[in-house]
């Protein structure tokens, strides 16, 4: 058996290989070194083939986040991230991962096994029995199946392909149990192998796009440049670096954009982003759709007149919410390098006036953001308590931060500066939560770097069971539960009096440091600013899993955090 899970296959070899052996051959052919999943019927020797190959399999306690772990290695690494799931309920609990990575953009394939395709069409019953496929179709960017073992060679490479191309997203690979475990001759299996050249083709703007956009920029006296994450994806740091600096243009990141130029960077206007956006008459978008986020580019958020620049790799995304007056599509790497040539020195010129104004709006947002970090109330609110984090965090730009929750999210977003580029991971586009263990092992196993999780105690509850993956593979991440005892708030009194809680609340006295300490990683309960910072440290010095219990006023927060306008109240209900 140890034999045969590590023979390679060798062309001139009258031996028989089978499918299990070829997806591993085709995904180590295309670099893919790392695996994330959970086994059972029938792709259990698929990982343990995979990992007697030299491909890292890290064994989750659910699909999801396995699936999420995946996604964020794909938005790291530019190579798509494999997830491994089983039939139908594995295959559906992947499937969360894979729509939220078609989402964002984030390149992915989730491979499942699946069963009798006769039986399955047939709907006799099969064991899991489920048209993977066609569930899969209307969530991914592409839907394959692998029908003969001789396919297996291009469906990988098709998947692969598909996955980082054009915009990234997530991909289905469809493995019917019989492919797996069907055999055939190793001379025709290492013909049928591809490996992939070019998967992701640099895509050239077209040069008077250039033009077009360089004259809308010239044209403006209060230009703003906003970046969002396929800014981050396409690791063209420099160059929009040196395009923000040479034309002096100030600049807000989107969330998982932080550290594409560091926050602390003078042309940053984050802390004026309301007053930018209303006020801006010519707007450059790098790789940020205009979706909710951006409050769908419309009035009174943004100007009615202002001009919009659109950089991004997908035609159809342009105009899909107001009308963009420069449109420039091409990859970022490619369309930088080209509006750099283009710029004349001295042509953009955002006016003086208008950098004065933002330096204003920004100096009062930094004061008033001072008073909330100097407070120590007891309990602590999430600024206290961010206040601690950040400063342990101050001069490690290294570190990884995944972020989730409410409160948890969009406070921890504007307390706490990053310093270099996609290091922040977060809720993304759907503002999903359960991202959280995923993201933060997917980032340290890409990475080997700490990583760092601030989660809402919510938000870790969707993921939380993962602390015994991080723990068996002993990864160094750490998770600080802000625990206001609550979805949004902790203080909700019930609504009936049968006894049952409040929707909103959950347990203020449950012990998640205990939950760590089960699997022999470090857990803390810290009630203040100074035993956060300690334990902080201290576990950050330790390198081992470590969770931080926080404890977090039950009545700090508001509910749905920076974005209540978003959540429709009744008018009649008697609250
Ligand atoms: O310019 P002005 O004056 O306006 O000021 C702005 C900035 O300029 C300024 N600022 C600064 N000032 C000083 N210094 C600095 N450094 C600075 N930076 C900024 O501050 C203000 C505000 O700035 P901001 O935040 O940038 O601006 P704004 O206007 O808020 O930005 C708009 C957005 C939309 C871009 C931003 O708010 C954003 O990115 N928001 C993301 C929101 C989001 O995604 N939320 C998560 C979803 S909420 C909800 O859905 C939840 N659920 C339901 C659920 C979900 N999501 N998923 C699943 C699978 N099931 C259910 C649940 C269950 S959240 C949730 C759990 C919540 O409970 P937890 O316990 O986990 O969390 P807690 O809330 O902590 O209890
Ligand atoms: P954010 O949430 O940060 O605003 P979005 O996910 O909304 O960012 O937008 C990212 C955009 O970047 C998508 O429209 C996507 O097509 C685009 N994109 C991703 N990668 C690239 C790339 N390499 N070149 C150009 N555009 C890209
Ligand atoms: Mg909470």
């Amino acid at each position: 058996m140890a034999d045969k899970l590590d023979s390679p296959i060798k062309p001139d070899s009258t031996e028989l290989t089978d499918g299990f052996h070829l997806v591993v051959e085709a995904l180590k052919r295309n670099q893919i070194d790392t695996i994330y999943g959970v086994v059972g019927i029938p792709i259990t020797d698929l990982a343990r083939l995979a990992q007697a190959s030299g491909i890292r399999y890290i064994g989750f306690r659910h699909e999801q986040s396995a699936g999420n772990a995946a996604a964020i290695t794909g938005y790291l690494t530019q190579k798509p991230g494999i997830c491994l799931t089983v039939s139908a309920p594995g295959f559906l609990n992947g499937m969360v991962a894979l729509a939220n990575a078609t989402t964002n953009g984030f390149p992915m394939i989730l491979i499942s096994g699946s069963s009798d395709r006769a039986i399955v069409d047939l709907q006799q019953g099969d064991y899991e029995e489920l048209d993977q496929m066609n569930a899969a179709k209307p969530y991914a960017k592409a839907a394959y199946r692998v029908d003969r073992p001789e396919d297996i060679g291009i469906g990988v490479a098709r998947a692969i392909r598909t996955a980082v191309s054009g915009r990234p997203g997530g991909v289905y690979l469809d493995l019917p149990a019989h492919v797996l475990s069907a055999t055939l001759d190793v001379a025709t299996a290492a013909q049928s192998l591809v490996s992939v050249i070019d998967p992701a083709p640099r895509q050239l703007p077209a040069p008077e796009s250039i033009r077009r956009a360089l004259d809308v920029l010239s044209g403006s006296k209060r230009p703003l440049i906003i970046l969002g994450k396929g800014a981050a994806y396409s690791q063209a740091d420099a160059d929009i670096r040196a395009f923000i600096e040479r034309t002096g243009i100030p600049f807000i990141p989107m969330s998982m954009a932080k550290g594409l130029l560091p926050d602390d960077h003078p042309q940053s206007a984050a802390a004026a982003r309301s007053y930018a956006l209303a006020q801006a008459d010519a707007v450059m978008l790098i790789g940020a759709r205009l979706n909710w986020l951006l409050g769908h580019g419309k009035s009174p958020q943004w100007s009615a007149t202002a001009k919009f620049v659109q950089l991004d790799i997908l035609a159809s995304e342009m105009d899909s919410n107001r009308a963009i007056a420069a449109p420039v599509v091409g990859d970022i790497g490619s369309s930088m390098k080209a509006l750099l040539a283009g710029l004349q020195p001295g042509t953009i010129r955002p006016d003086s006036k208008w950098l004065g104004e933002l330096a204003q709006r920004k100096e009062r947002n930094v004061a008033r953001m001072a008073d909330h970090l100097a407070k120590t109330p007891q309990p602590m609110d999430f600024y206290s308590a961010l206040a601690a984090i950040k400063d342990v965090l101050a001069g490690q730009p290294e570190i990884y931060l995944v972020n989730e929750g409410a409160n948890a999210l969009d406070i921890t977003r504007n307390v706490i500066d990053m310093p270099l580029p996609r290091r922040r991971l977060d809720s993304g586009t759907w503002g999903v939560m359960g991202i959280g263990m995923g993201y933060a092992i997917g980032a340290a196993v890409t990475s080997g770097k700490p990583v760092i999780a601030i989660e809402g105690d919510s938000a870790f509850g969707f993921s939380g069971m993962e602390i015994e993956t991080i723990c068996r593979y002993k990864l160094p991440i750490i998770i600080i539960v802000l625990n206001n005892g609550g979805i949004y708030r902790g203080d909700e009194v019930p609504h009936g009096n049968n006894g049952d809680p409040a929707p909103t609340t959950l347990m203020p006295q449950a012990r998640y440091e205990q939950l760590i300490e089960a699997f022999g990683g470090n857990g803390y309960a810290v009630a203040d600013r100074l035993n956060l910072a300690t334990a902080l440290a201290e576990a950050l010095a330790s390198g081992r899993p470590s969770l931080i219990n926080c404890a977090i006023d039950p009545k700090a927060g508001t509910e749905s955090g920076h974005i209540s306008n978003l959540n429709p109240k009744s008018a009649l209900a008697k609250q």
